[in-house]
């Protein structure tokens, strides 16, 4: 921390992230330039799965130091047509003084373009090694067969608790962690754990909401471009890369796309907090942005599913988004569907002038059909009435004043009570209020009555973080306890959805083309 500088939740948003300068121990990294296939930059544990010490790497060809038959396969994948990332992982067979060591090749390119015009090279390839025990779990037809039976039960689900069920099911098979939690956002990236498989002497975790710090904003990004990560060993000691910046770039090595990045100490402290001792999670994005993610926990110690299990549960990741996708934009589609042919039906009964527009608004279908609410006040042309739970006049007479305070066309909150405390109007009844404001004191008023709900917290989201003293210097530490927390909510109504808000808007200017309509036509009976 510098002097003076205060510690606060931002300082979690500001680590780097994706340059550690280190990676995870369980592999080794090797940075090499193309397209001489020189090794540029190494992890100082290079000699545990190479058995080459890394300042003697340094500066030599990919093919001395990993031997001839491996770095020439390495080549062929980095130079064949397509998506590198897709080959991965390359299976490769090293010499250790005699004996083979099957090892996954986890290759990537970093490109130098933007950096300066005058690199030495234009692209770095990063070729990652994992050491590969027991059998190979899957080649690519193999991995197909470990998830085709998945995808069939994600086709057939009928609702989006069984394909959440079913993920956090198969993905807890495929990968062997003991808990395996499927864990959404809500609108402020605060999660809940939707859906767990787990062995049956853990406690459960489904429920449990976790506030938004503790998935960090530069963490949440890189997320977005990368879909899984895996912490094998919470306890690990990062191994250093060296030298520190990449010699053609002068900059540290952006470790965005790399398998072995070292993690955020912090997040570490924070799974040791929790018990556990390794932690994965997998990516689920809409539109290319999160929507949560599935986290996944072991409690006895390390845990290493190959690269190829891996992809497998990234592979099941994405189906679950895609049907989840599907599944909500047709019932969002029937929604839209159905108030379209209410707000048409009520545009063109306006038009029928012998009928007074209260009367028309408040019929079925009618108002209450295009936003549902618990009741709908209305006052059009001298007219008021309204439907649903019977509101006491001087309650809407509050109201209207309070909406006719309001800039906007469309008035919403899901909050009354909190927003206008000098309101007398009973929060209870009236706390979720949606109105359009009209010309000469008209207007339409929906409301909601109050929903109280509690929400049970994976800890107490007010102590998202602990501020404690280190020598000199201030170390920002995650909170220490994650039992369970319940906060009661009160004073709040069912959000309106951004869908009913836009409808309410359209409906705003069918009434006034109405309303216009008819004051032409007294105006002509007039004359
Ligand atoms: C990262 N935090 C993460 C990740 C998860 C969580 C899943 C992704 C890395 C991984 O797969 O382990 C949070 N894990 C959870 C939650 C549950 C879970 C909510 O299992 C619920 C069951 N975290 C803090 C504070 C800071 C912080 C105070 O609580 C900052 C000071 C930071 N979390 C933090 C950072 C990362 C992170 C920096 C990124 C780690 C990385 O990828 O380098």
């Amino acid at each position: 921390l510098a002097p003076g500088e205060t510690v606060d939740l931002t300082n979690c948003e500001r680590e780097p992230i994706h340059v550690p300068g280190s990676i995870q121990p369980r592999g080794v990294l090797l940075a090499v330039s193309e397209p001489d296939m020189v090794v540029r930059q190494v992890s100082r544990n290079l000699a545990d799965v190479v058995g080459v010490a890394w300042d003697d790497a340094l500066g030599r060809p990919l093919a001395e130091v990993v031997g001839i038959a491996p770095a020439d396969a390495i080549a062929r994948s980095a130079s064949a047509f397509g998506d590198l990332r897709e080959r991965n992982p390359v299976e490769l067979i090293l010499d250790c003084d005699g004996t083979p060591c099957p090892v996954d090749a986890i290759l990537h390119r970093v490109s130098h373009a933007g950096i300066s015009a005058d690199l030495p090279s234009a692209s770095t390839l990063v070729v990652e090694l994992e050491p590969a025990y027991g059998p190979r779990p899957f080649s690519f037809p193999n991995t197909y067969q470990a998830v085709r039976g998945t995808i069939t039960d994600l086709n057939r689900a009928s609702s989006l608790q069984e394909l959440y069920d079913i993920t956090a099911t198969a993905v807890r098979t495929l990968t062997g962690f003991d808990r395996v939690m499927v864990y959404r956002y809500d609108a402020d990236y605060n999660g809940e754990v939707v859906a767990e498989a787990k062995l049956p002497e853990l406690n459960s975790f489904l429920g449990l909401h976790y506030p938004a710090s503790d998935i960090p904003a530069q963490a949440r990004a890189l997320y977005e471009k990368n879909w899984v990560r895996l912490i094998n060993d919470v306890t690990y000691t990062p191994s250093r890369l060296e030298p520190v910046d990449l010699p053609a770039t002068g900059q540290p090595l952006d470790l965005t796309y790399s398998t072995l990045r070292s993690v955020s100490p912090i997040h570490c402290e924070y799974l040791q907090n929790m018990g556990v001792a390794a932690s994965m999670s997998i990516s689920l994005l809409r539109d290319d942005k999160l929507w949560g993610l599935i986290a996944c926990h072991h409690y006895t110690g390390p845990h290493a599913p190959p690269y190829a299990t891996r992809a497998a549960a990234e592979f099941l990741g994405s189906t679950l988004s895609l049907r989840l996708v599907d599944r909500t934009e047709d019932e969002e589609h029937r929604r839209a569907l159905r108030v379209r042919s209410t707000m048409a039906w009520l545009t063109a009964a306006a038009l029928d002038e012998e009928r007074p527009l209260t009367e028309t608004m408040l019929g079925r279908p009618g108002l209450l059909d295009v936003v549902p609410a618990d009741s709908v006040v209305v006052h059009l042309q001298g007219s008021t009435g309204g439907a649903g739970i019977p509101l006491a006049p001087e309650v809407t007479a509050a109201l209207a004043a309070w909406v006719a305070d309001q800039d906007g066309d469309v008035v919403s909150t899901d909050r009354l009570p909190l927003v206008a405390p000098q309101l007398d109007v009973p929060g209870g009844l009236v706390c979720g209020v949606l109105a359009l404001p009209l010309a000469e004191g008209q207007y339409v008023i929906w409301t909601r009555t109050e929903q109280v709900h509690s929400v049970d917290w994976g800890g107490d989201p007010h102590n998202k973080a602990i501020a404690e003293r280190e020598g000199d210097g201030i170390r920002l530490s995650p909170r220490k306890s994650f039992d369970r927390w319940r906060e009661t909510v009160r004073n709040r109504a069912e959000a309106w959805a951004p869908a009913e808000l836009a409808e309410a808007g359209e409906l705003r200017a069918d009434l006034l083309e109405a309303l216009y309509a008819r004051s032409r036509r007294v105006a002509r009976t007039a004359i």
